[in-house]
């Protein structure tokens, strides 16, 4: 149309004029929002460790435990979120990753609440100062004199200096650190006293030459890879102290468990600098981080600067992810904004190397019957390499227990995110873009470093670069193109989309071409139509019981795995690449490309049909060859038979969507009072072995359901009876899943990585705050109650 031909030409205008502007634009916008990115607390795994998003910088963290007693004292050191360690919940309440947020901590086996504040102070040429404001109030159960010990460290895992600027606090009992690294200039680290605080004091003679009424300090040299093992660090001072101490009185003679366990009063030279306070009862200290070149940061300073933070965050909120009906009470908007939080609290800074089997050993081909077992024995003899340290900025699944870059995860991720924050989203796309390799592939799960890799057992670190994840980051590429052709966004802004999208439009190109040549299917064996095309997908990396690679780990496949089957969810991604680009290739360009994508997705839709649907079972099925050569079906009803619906490959006037929408609605297939469920209720493998993915409710895929009801119920060419289906499916399913996790959530002072689709019980990694966050964006989902003729009030 004259229309599109005009805004293309005024695209290609806007282009050429870029490449002139290009640097200058790119460099000060990107200047500026680097500098306000450049600190945060993006050690997710720890409780609050702030660092900047340079590797071999400086890093910190914090640690605490109650000393009343010597047990606890050695048990309950908090540092590395935990999974099941006494928290009545914790995280961050409020957070913008430009300004800061409140995090808080209902420590249960140390008695105590801590509530920390940060915020980032933006001036200067070194990314600006930051604060962190740390509250302790004893939980209702704890003794009047409960004491707590806190531990800050500062640690310089690269070239710099790092040091205490005196070896006494000062009149006021503060204490400073002062560093210098290239990146970051100078800078000083404060820690502030407060009046008010109580004290320990002397019940022991050892008081004498220890009194812990002010801040120990302690400095050692540690190996720079070994510094993040502060806990390890710490623990190595307080068991000098307590050597000294037994030395000196005896085991009898102890001094009380909270002088006994401080740090060796050292300050001095050294990469690693402790400040530990211990405190009787409720507490409250700043500690103060000023660059040098910005602005020098004080109590008071901070004081301001938390509720300045807090007032833009609610407002922010408010205009961003206001909830709509049914879920307007404010007891979602708290469950909202916490979710919301975590999800932006959890983004990280990863820095390291990663361990990759780059054989690519002949046995890894797949085209053999048995190639599970060929694979096998590859993999256990591989001589598997260290690939190169990078970086990737990233959130996390759940800073407890998977606190590292999942690929197929951030996509989702990411779509709370984008609403949000543009450029982040920008940055966090082009890091992981950044890891491509030069055939297209990106690793699925991201290890990077000796910190990441502690947390995961030998046999799942290795990387496979024929091994895939589904390309979920292809689905914020749509929201910049469908944010672009809307015209929602500023100039600037639809100005930087265009820029970048031109930059990673070959990264793209070359990911898609990489699954299509590492994840083709072999469709020799099948009579039919499809073959004139071959598009056909199969996952490498399958063993009998797991295809890791999907993402659905242990959803039922055929049996045995064979080289010929076909999987419907993977043929379903390629296809949502192959619309994306065909959607991006003429905007940035490309028309010769566009072609080839078009006629890709075409043959794909068509090839879905073809080769997946089964008329037997009214479903999408995976296929494979049987024993007399033949292709057949394989149908596990559940998500794999929902994935071209999810991946919004089916037009909304398609033949087989009413059946889609009865299996989902279905009761005695994949409909629960709490959402959808992986796999139907009438399965034979319905709750059976890991029961990972074959039964429960995961909120990203209920989140693509819902999607894609809605553009069904809303779509003008859909028919009316199946319109009204959709939006009556929808209205209930959006009731469901978000007063589910609400009551989850209250219930347990958590957000899941699944729930039980018999119970509604969250269930799994505790915490999981990653895709269970996307209840956020779906609350505010146009509500169609009235669309479907529900009462709220009815459901
Ligand atoms: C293994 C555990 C102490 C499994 O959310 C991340 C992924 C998803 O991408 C995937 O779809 N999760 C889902 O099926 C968690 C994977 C965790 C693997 C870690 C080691 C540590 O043991």
């Amino acid at each position: 149309s004259s229309r599109g031909l005009l805004w293309r030409w005024s695209f290609l205008l806007a282009v050429c004029a870029l490449f002139f502007l290009w640097a200058d634009l790119t460099n000060a916008s990107d200047a500026a929002s680097n500098a306000s990115l450049l600190w945060g607390p993006y050690r997710p795994n720890l409780y609050f460790g702030v660092r900047p998003r340079l590797p071999k910088s400086l890093t910190t963290g914090l640690l605490w435990a109650n000393t009343d007693n010597y047990q606890s004292a050695q048990t309950n050191f908090r540092h590395t979120c935990e999974q099941h360690e006494g928290m009545a919940g914790y995280g961050w309440e409020e957070y913008d990753a430009r300004n800061g947020g409140r995090e808080v901590i209902h420590d249960t086996g140390n008695k105590i609440d801590l509530t920390i504040d940060f915020v980032k102070v933006p001036g200067g040429e070194h990314g600006g100062s930051w604060a962190a404001r740390v509250k302790g109030v004893p939980r209702e159960d704890a003794p009047a004199t409960l004491v707590t010990t806190l531990v800050f460290y500062a640690g310089m895992e690269g070239l710099g200096e790092l040091g205490f600027t005196s070896d006494e606090p000062d009149s006021e009992g503060f204490v400073t650190i002062h560093g210098q690294t290239t990146d970051l200039g100078e800078f000083d680290l404060t820690f502030t006293e407060s009046p008010e605080n109580l004290l320990p004091y002397k019940t022991h003679p050892a008081w004498d030459k220890k009194p812990v009424d002010r801040p120990l300090m302690g400095s050692v040299q540690i190996p720079p890879e070994a510094i993040w093992q502060a806990k390890n660090i710490m623990f190595a001072s307080l068991k000098q102290q307590v050597d000294t101490f037994v030395q000196e009185y005896g085991q009898e003679n102890m001094p009380p468990p909270w002088q006994t366990f401080t740090i060796m009063q050292d300050p001095g030279p050294g990469n690693f600098h402790m400040v530990q306070k211990v405190f009787v009862g409720a507490f409250e200290f700043d500690i103060l981080f000023s660059s040098d070149s910005g602005p020098k940061v004080t109590s008071e300073t901070l004081t301001k600067a938390i509720s300045k933070t807090s007032k833009s965050f609610q407002s922010k909120f408010k205009e961003i992810f206001k909830p709509l009906a049914p879920f307007t009470d404010s007891k979602f908007t708290s469950l909202s904004e916490s979710l919301f939080s975590n999800l932006f609290g959890g983004i990280g800074y990863f820095y390291g190397d990663s361990l990759v089997d780059r054989s690519y050993a002949s046995e890894y081909d797949e085209d053999n019957e048995g190639f599970w077992e060929e694979t096998a024995q590859a993999r256990a003899k591989a001589e598997v390499v260290n690939d190169p340290a990078v970086e990737l900025f990233t959130s996390v699944p759940s800073r407890p227990f998977f606190p590292r870059g999942f690929l197929w995860d951030e996509g989702f991720h990411l779509i709370p995110i984008i609403e949000w924050d543009l450029d982040i989203t920008i940055d966090i796309v082009k890091s992981w873009f950044n890891l491509i390799d030069s055939d297209g592939w990106i690793a699925r799960e991201q290890i990077l470093g000796l910190e990441a890799r502690s947390k995961v057992p030998p046999e799942f670190q290795v990387q496979y670069p024929h091994y895939a994840n589904p390309p979920t980051l292809f689905l914020i590429i749509d929201t910049l193109i469908d944010k672009l052709e809307s015209g929602s966004l500023s100039a600037t802004d639809a100005d930087r989309v265009k820029v970048e999208l031109q930059h990673l439009y070959p990264l793209l190109k070359r990911q898609y071409y990489w699954f299509r040549k590492t994840q083709f299917g072999d469709i020799r064996s099948y009579d039919r139509e499809a073959f004139s095309t071959k598009e056909a997908y199969r996952w490498r990396g399958r063993t009998p019981q797991h295809i890791l690679t999907s993402g659905l780990d242990d959803y039922p496949r055929p049996q045995p795995p064979h080289p010929g089957e076909l999987h419907t969810d993977l043929i379903s991604w390629v296809g949502l690449m192959a619309s994306t680009l065909s959607r991006l290739a003429p905007l940035t360009s490309n028309p010769d490309d566009a072609s080839d994508f078009s006629a890709q997705h075409k043959a794909i839709l068509h090839n879905i049909d073809d080769l997946h649907w089964s008329s037997e079972h009214k479903a999408y099925c995976d296929a494979t060859i049987d024993d007399y050569e033949d292709s057949v079906h394989v149908c596990h009803k559940g998500y794999v038979s929902l994935f071209p619906f999810m991946t919004g490959l089916m037009a909304p006037t398609h033949p087989n969507l009413p059946h889609i929408l009865t299996l989902i609605y279905d009761p005695e297939h994949l409909w629960s009072p709490y959402g959808v469920r992986s796999l139907s209720k009438s399965s034979p493998f319905y709750g059976t072995d890991e029961n990972y993915w074959r039964s429960p409710i995961w909120v990203n895929m209920n989140y693509l359901i819902l999607k894609n009801l809605l553009a069904v119920a809303q779509s003008p060419s859909a028919p009316t009876k199946v319109k009204t289906e959709a939006a009556k499916i929808y209205t209930e399913l959006r009731t469901n899943l978000v007063t589910n996790v609400f009551d989850e959530w209250e219930r347990t002072g958590f957000a899941w990585e699944q729930y039980n689709p018999e119970t509604g019980h969250g269930q799994r990694t505790q915490h999981f705050t990653g895709w269970t966050s996307l209840v956020v964006v779906i609350m505010r989902m146009p509500d169609l109650s009235k669309e479907a003729g529900i009462k709220h009030s009815e459901l």
